[in-house]
């Protein structure tokens, strides 16, 4: 290669190493593989070789890279935070043991752990407190995030001794946390992350630490910042003893005497690893003994003493046969790739997502196209690139239509935002979606109305809106396809008992703009009924815990319609309950009632109402009613003629065994359900 030739691609190569680079550490949406930027980077660094004349002060060869994304303040690390050096295949792991053995001039143990796929963050303790924790940045200036680190349960704040130390691990979001928030997200209508990672860093980069609380994120501690001082002789012996003060370490880990047993270890939990409850991308063997670490010492950009083996994402060939677009409810339009059906970790796909146009545009994906897909963080199929090299010249670029593919009118997009939207409030695709939504089990909870009935009602034209489910008939429902009666009587009975929901379930299944479950039992909660809602403005509903602008604003946007005032009118005047009603009907929501997460046992005879229904109360509350007490019981409830269960609970509160447990007569259960909003 000429001079010119190497300037020209080493000009080239720096320019896409600088972007991957935004695009990894500030974005958090990298476009390529790992192993892709290893390979651009390793051509770098051998035409730099060649050419030590290109090198340059700001190459990428030169630091680790990367930027620190503005709004927190930056922390530099003492110990900086460095990145490993990688392997593909057990031949590199091979290659690493021997210059391991060869540098430290002795056999040595392996630690192998798994690489968890998260965002790598430190955590400082003076006098055993948490002080302060950061990301990682660029391994030298990371963030400041110790208020969103706080947030995380397995976090610990205070050490049992006081300690002064720096360990540092991966902060990462569980697949099901992702997968709920996504859901949420996609109930109010914004857009999806792409893997728990991305998701993992987004939320620990919200300014505000109460978002970044309710996702649900956890954190892995794999390393001591700094060993000296302390007796610990080996790396082991380090993950034993930040498991003793309390830091979660994972415990999917082994010492091995050979790298042949640490390949097999990184072979066994190849596949192993996909039913573990959250992501991971590889196996990390570091030398055991921290001698022989020290011996090894560092390259400019990582240790000697460790590699991160990677495991290859699963990615399969296909080809591009359509690009489909569907209408939210929210009119969000989202273009969906489907392609020849493939297999990918454990299953077929034939569909991923293509998020909006300018994803499309990014990668100039084409409908014919070749294409590579794989699963983002083993959950999410995604198309990864199209392969340009194979077109025949017959592919379809992919341009949005002008209009709402379902109505015909006019799409706009928001200066803000990425998505496409129909904004025509009686486009067919926008009125199935929220009925389906409304009818939904996180909703108003109508079961037994699949989204096959809700399609039906709206073909035969027995239903416009939410309010037009509670005027339905038994003659009605007759005329639908393969409905009999018993499943008309079901259908029926379950939307009348919907009726009864308490006011959450009608605020989510509304579909306003931002508001999620969590705000809806909220808003319900603080506000007791519709109409405080509807009369509350913008700062009213901002003094509420959790409630923001941009919901607030929403809000209230929302219920000025005349479509959203008459559609409360109607369901008012078809007996659709509008206050709240305590507790939440299902185990696992909010604890705020006296029955909720409680177990009773109820006893004797009540004077207003019988065992059963008094149960059925308790169970609607969130509480749990069983037959017999126990050191268990949480409460019992004796009515008249109450006989040995009373006896019994007695004894167990007064001999001090359950010296919590309550007993309450039939005065005091009818309070607590009138606290709870149930009068009687
Ligand atoms: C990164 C990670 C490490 C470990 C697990 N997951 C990671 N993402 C570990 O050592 N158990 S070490 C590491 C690094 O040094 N950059």
């Amino acid at each position: 290669m000429s001079l010119s030739d190497a300037k020209r691609r080493v000009s080239e190569l720096k320019a896409q190493i600088f972007r991957h680079n935004h695009l990894y550490y500030v974005l958090d949406e990298p476009e390529i593989t790992d192993a892709e930027y290893d390979l651009l980077m390793r051509e770098l660094i051998e035409l730099e070789q060649a050419y030590p004349e290109l090198v340059t002060a700001d190459s990428p060869t030169q630091r680790v890279g990367g930027e620190v994304a503005s709004g927190f303040a930056k922390v530099e690390h003492e110990i900086p935070m460095l990145s490993l050096s990688n392997a593909y295949n057990p031949q590199e792991l091979r290659e690493f043991d021997r210059r391991v053995r060869e540098l430290a001039g002795e056999p040595v143990q392996y630690v192998c752990e798994l690489k968890i796929d998260g965002l790598a963050v430190s955590l400082r303790y003076e006098n055993g407190l948490l002080v302060r924790g950061a990301t990682r940045g660029d391994g030298e200036v990371g963030e400041d995030i110790t208020a969103n680190i706080r947030t995380i349960r397995t976090v610990p704040l205070q050490l049992p001794e006081p300690l002064n130390l720096e360990v540092r691990g991966e902060a990462y979001m569980p697949k099901r946390a992702f997968l709920r928030l996504n859901a949420e997200r996609e109930a109010v209508g914004e857009p999806l992350f792409a893997n728990p990672r991305n998701a993992a860093a987004g939320s620990l980069r919200q300014l505000n630490p109460k978002i970044a609380a309710q996702r649900g994120l956890s954190v892995f501690v794999y390393a001591l910042a700094d060993t000296d001082g302390t007796r610990l002789t080996r790396h082991s012996e380090c993950l034993e003893w930040m498991a003793s003060l309390g830091f979660p370490v994972n415990a999917n880990r082994k010492v091995c005497d050979t790298i042949d047993e640490a390949i097999a270890f990184v072979e066994e939990w190849a596949e192993k690893r996909r039913d573990l409850p959250y992501a991971t991308d590889g196996m990390v063997i570091k030398v055991d003994s921290l001698a022989a670490q020290e011996r090894l010492g560092f390259t400019a950009k990582s240790p000697r003493w460790a590699i991160a083996y990677k495991y290859a994402a699963e990615q399969a060939e296909t080809k591009l046969l359509d690009i489909v677009l569907s209408v939210g409810r929210t009119g969000a339009v989202t273009p969906t790739a489907v392609f020849e059906p493939v297999q990918l970790a454990g299953t077929t796909v034939s569909r991923a997502s293509l998020h909006n146009e300018d994803y499309i545009r990014q990668k100039d994906i084409r409908v014919g196209d070749t294409i590579i897909v794989q699963k983002a963080g083993d959950i999410i199929p995604e198309v990864v690139r199209s392969l340009h090299e194979q077109r025949t010249g017959e592919e379809k670029p992919f341009s949005m239509p002008e209009v709402c593919p379902q109505c015909g009118e006019p799409l706009v997009r928001l200066p803000d935002e990425a998505a496409w939207r129909c904004v025509n409030s009686s486009c067919p695709a926008l009125i199935r979606e929220s009925l389906i939504h409304f009818v939904s089990r996180d909703a108003m909870n109508i079961e037994g109305l699949g989204e096959q009935w809700i399609a039906q009602l709206l073909d035969h034209g027995l239903v416009r809106n939410a309010a037009d489910l509670y005027r339905l008939r038994k003659d009605d429902l007759l005329t639908l396809d393969r409905m009999g009666e018993k499943l008309a009587s079901n259908l029926l009975s379950s939307i009348a008992a919907s009726k009864e929901n308490s006011l959450e379930r009608l605020l989510f299944g509304l579909g306003i703009r931002h508001v999620g479950e969590k705000a809806a039992k909220t808003l319900a909660r603080e506000l007791k009924d519709m109409d405080a809602l509807m009369r509350s403005s913008v700062e009213e509903l901002m003094q509420l815990r959790d409630i923001g602008p941009k919901m607030a604003e929403s809000i209230v946007a929302y219920f000025a319609t005349p479509a959203a005032q008459q559609l409360v009118v109607d369901l008012r005047a078809l007996g659709v309950n509008m206050t709240y009603l305590g507790g939440t009907w299902e185990s696992g929501g909010a604890q705020t009632s006296a029955f909720a997460g409680r177990t009773f046992v109820l006893t004797g005879t009540l004077s207003t109402m019988d065992r059963k229904l008094a149960s059925e109360w308790v169970e609607k509350l969130g509480g749990k009613v069983t037959g017999s007490v126990s050191k268990q019981t949480d409460v019992v409830v004796a009515g008249e003629k109450a006989g040995s269960k009373l006896t019994k609970a007695e004894q167990l509160r007064d001999s001090g065994q359950k010296p919590e447990l309550e007993i309450w007569d039939e005065a005091m259960f009818l309070d607590a359900l009138k606290s709870a909003g149930v009068a009687y």
